[in-house]
């Protein structure tokens, strides 16, 4: 192909002084997954691209970057193979974006000659889907109502495609079951549900383990704690050991107590202790 530039330069002035100066010819392209070890070999590139084994070293063949960025490989002078050099991450090189692709290029001197690699860097399942905080913290009056939505925050992967969240569980338990729903652009996150009324009379705190999990081989998952605090709805009659004619008969609510009455919200368990405490004094 390199020949074919050089002609087809022939007939375009200008363009043929620029290839004279700077030659590039036959690009060549390799997919290989992230993370190989320094040393795997990519592929062949003095054989994909015709090149005489025998000068490589002669013609000083190296790999090469445009702008002085990080060589990711090298060429094995004796036997034309293309080899990792440097950690090759992709979620590092492309974060999110679905198709990676390393630019390298192939220089030989005498004569000068410019190969333009382009390596495709494919994704491995080597991260697990994250929980930004330790733990999701809820506070849920116990009046509220069977069927309630609390949103999760969703986990995060550096992985892409499969290999990033792919759905969440949620531990058994008595009170909540799990909605996963999906975002536009695909991404997965969970609400929490109230499946059951509850009690803070009966229980005061819940914590639930939550898992996040990707679609990759092997698969990996994420855990973050689910920690519900129920809030007390007064709910609750007061009720008293003894008959409530012959105390309240006996002795009125004093001031201050109707007072706090008044000006505070009593818990039934409140009202209950002050009630008991002013029956027996
Ligand atoms: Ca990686
Ligand atoms: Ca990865
Ligand atoms: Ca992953
Ligand atoms: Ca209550």
């Amino acid at each position: 192909s390199c020949v074919w530039l050089t002609i087809f330069a022939l007939f375009r002035g200008l363009a043929f002084i620029l290839l004279v100066l700077h030659p590039v010819c036959g690009d060549v392209s390799y997919s290989m997954p992230e993370e190989m070890k320094r040393g795997s070999v990519i592929g062949n590139i003095a054989k994909d691209l015709g090149l005489d084994l025998g000068r490589l070293s002669a013609r000083k063949a190296r790999i090469d970057t445009e702008d002085n960025s990080v060589k990711y490989c090298g060429v094995n002078l004796n036997t034309g193979e293309l080899i990792v050099q440097e950690r090759i991450d992709r979620e590092g090189l492309c974060a999110k974006k679905t198709s990676c692709v390393l630019k390298q290029e192939l220089v030989l001197e005498n004569p000068l000659e410019l190969h333009r690699v382009s390596i495709r860097v494919q994704d491995i399942n080597d991260n697990s889907p994250q929980f930004k905080e330790e733990s999701l913290k809820f506070e849920i009056h116990e009046s509220a109502d069977k069927g309630a939505r609390f949103l999760l925050d969703e986990a995060h992967d550096g992985d892409i495609g499969e290999n990033a969240v792919q759905g969440y569980s949620l531990q058994q338990n008595d009170h909540f079951k799990l909605n996963v729903n999906t975002k536009a652009g695909g991404r997965k996150y969970g609400e929490l549900v109230l499946d059951k009324e509850l009690d803070r009379e009966d229980k005061k705190e819940i914590m639930l383990l939550l898992t996040a999990f990707d679609g990759g081989s092997p698969q990996r998952s994420g855990t973050v704690v689910i920690h519900v605090t129920v809030l007390d709805a007064n709910d609750n009659v007061p009720v008293f050991r003894e008959s409530p004619d012959c105390c309240l008969m006996e002795q009125s609510p004093s001031p201050a107590l109707i007072s706090l009455l008044i000006t505070q919200m009593l818990t039934a368990q409140e009202l209950y202790a002050a009630l008991t405490t002013m029956t027996h004094t």
